[in-house]
């Protein structure tokens, strides 16, 4: 049985360091009316919500059924950005950092039938411990200002503790995604790992199923009509699906393996039929090259801010098909499981990256000496493995959202190469492992060259050689020569240019709905001509929130959409462009 404990909770704000631990043992004092999930900044117009800086608490009631008892019960949390204490009356089950992947509370042996008290505290802050990456100690910095002005300098160490984002997208905070409450029997299954393959015309299922206890596995597989093609019985073993369809981006086909333990516990999974490897300069999906058309995105709407929108996702995909894209980068975090479950379906491809942006000072520090998060890097890089292991959407894992790669090479090069040895350690079906590297000086940058493809943010014609876009594919070219030596498949995983919608021009002037068309236009029309060049991904599938400073009005403003959704005039010049390309052989 599963119960959803979406809906209003209560909420109090508290401190930057800590919260008042007694408040989970009664109702809190002066309680506001909070959605779950969702994050909590934009629900109320309140700006220290807003701004908040520290502990949050939630509370709720929650019912538990007679019928339940005898069987075990857990309480499982989609994600709490960033960290959780969770109480239930006045016992603490225990906590968890980390804001993008789920976690759970065995509650069998706290929880009598009845009503009981859920607490859940929740810590906002970002620094060097954290991924993602924030400002230390909450002592404000401020990026554009100039160093070294007495007034400035002064009033920085008289600011109130915030958080200062070491990324560009906005800090929101809470319980944002599902809270369930479900009950297994006292042995059941743990943990299900499907290793899809081929032979010939036929798909090959290895499987592996955890289980609490000992006794019978037994495991069918089901076609899309739910028509038995395979079975066995064991924990591990191999099924063959006579004649397998093959699940392809656009042309997804599902089977569903279902698993009984003890004739008791059953459990289902979905896969899909479909090899992924890299060979040379090209991407093989089902042993054919792939070109990748899509975007970086974020978890972003209006109210909910990284809140899970299932009605959102469906927009999203819908509109990713209507701009003829096959494909999105989950920037800069894991998104919700429901997301991968959608991608399954629709036959979106997913290159799945961890939180780990913002290891980089800019040069001025070397970040993987001061920064304190490779433990905790190893870690979310596990977990995401072990929860999205099974989806065929996910075709690629990216390691890092631009860390700095240039200014100490050698440490990045020693931080980075057991993570991504990791990364494939960890895979049971071994996919590719990336790296998303920032505009650099990138014949000193050792670490991106040896992941399995080159995965690239460049800005020229925006943040570089800013408005000149003859300038830009100059530049654009010399270096794709550089990449063009390495022999690996090169992707660009972010390009793009700020656009305020409606703002037109007829010289094509940098904010223009026209200089986003001609950026794209005039940068494409170069990587057109490049074999080894197997993908873009444009920044960003649509506009959205960032902290508030000089460089950015109201929000990140590089989306073909806006944030509501809405096309902009280069929506329309990549909807002409990628119906035109094929998902595969492009560059064969
Ligand atoms: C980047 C970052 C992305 C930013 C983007 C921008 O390189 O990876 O998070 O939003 O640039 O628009 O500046």
């Amino acid at each position: 049985m599963v119960f959803d404990l979406g809906g209003v909770w209560d909420f109090q704000t508290a401190g930057a360091d800590q919260w008042p631990h007694e408040w989970a043992q009664g109702p809190l004092p002066e309680p506001m009316t909070m959605a779950v999930p969702a994050s909590y900044n934009d629900q109320r117009d309140d700006v220290n919500l807003r701004s908040h800086y520290g502990w949050v608490v939630y509370q709720r009631a929650i019912s538990i059924p007679e019928q339940v008892m005898g069987q075990r019960l857990w309480l499982r949390f989609g994600a709490v950005t960033h960290a959780a204490q969770v109480w239930i009356d006045n016992c603490f089950l225990g906590e968890y950092k980390g804001g993008f992947l789920p976690f759970e509370f065995e509650l069998t042996d706290y929880a009598m039938s009845g009503e009981h008290r859920l607490t859940v505290a929740v810590d906002n802050r970002v620094d060097f411990s954290t991924l993602p990456v924030g400002n230390e100690g909450g002592v404000a910095f401020f990026g554009s200002d100039n160093p070294g002005i007495p007034s400035i300098e002064l009033a920085k160490t008289r600011c109130k503790p915030q958080n200062r984002p070491n990324f560009d997208f906005f800090n929101y905070a809470g319980i944002t995604r599902s809270v369930t409450l479900y009950t297994t029997p006292r042995d059941y299954i743990k943990d299900i790992t499907i290793v899809p393959g081929v032979d010939g015309e036929n798909g090959i299922v290895d499987y592996t199923v955890e289980t609490a206890g000992k006794g019978e596995v037994r495991v069918t597989i089901l076609d899309h009509q739910g028509q038995a093609v395979g079975s066995a019985t064991g924990a591990q073993g191999r099924i063959t699906i006579l004649n397998a369809k093959r699940w392809n981006p656009g042309a997804p086909y599902l089977y569903r393996a279902e698993v009984t333990f003890q004739g008791e516990d059953l459990y289902e999974v979905s896969f899909g039929v479909r090899t992924v490897r890299v060979e040379g300069d090209k991407f093989l999906i089902n042993g054919k090259p792939f070109y990748f058309k899509g975007f970086g995105k974020h978890e972003d709407s209006f109210f909910r801010g990284r809140g899970l929108d299932q009605c959102l996702n469906v927009k999203d995909v819908s509109l990713i098909r209507w701009l003829g894209a096959n494909s999105f980068r989950t920037s800069h975090y894991p998104y919700a499981e429901e997301m991968y479950d959608l991608c399954d379906r629709e036959g979106i491809v997913v290159i799945d990256e961890v939180p780990a942006v913002g290891i980089n000072a800019g040069g001025a520090q070397n970040p993987y000496e001061v920064m304190r998060v490779k433990d905790h890097h190893g870690d979310v890089i596990r977990d995401m493995i072990d929860r999205d292991k099974n989806h065929p959407c996910v075709v690629m894992w990216s390691i890092a959202n631009e860390p700095d790669t240039e200014h100490f090479p050698q440490s990045a090069y020693d931080y980075f190469h057991p993570l991504y040895e990791l990364a494939h350690a960890c895979d049971p079906q071994n996919r590719p492992v990336t790296l998303v590297c920032c505009q650099n000086d990138y014949t000193r940058d050792i670490i991106t060259r040896a992941m399995d493809v080159c995965c690239v943010n460049r800005y020229y014609g925006w943040y570089n050689l800013s408005g000149d876009l003859d300038a830009a594919c100059d530049a654009l070219n010399t270096e794709l020569d550089f990449w063009a030596g390495t022999g690996k498949p090169l992707m660009l995983t972010e390009y793009g240019a700020d656009t305020y919608p409606g703002v037109h021009n007829t010289n094509g002037e940098m904010f223009s709905e026209e200089y986003q068309v001609d950026y794209y236009s005039r940068l494409n029309a170069e990587l057109d001509k490049r074999p080894f060049f197997i993908g873009e991904q444009v920044w960003n599938f649509a506009d959205f929130a960032t902290i508030q400073g000089p460089m950015r009005v109201d929000g990140n403003k590089k989306g073909l959409l806006t944030r509501d959704r809405r096309p902009k005039l280069a929506a329309h010049y990549f909807r002409r462009r990628w119906n035109q390309i094929p998902n595969f052989g492009y560059k064969a």
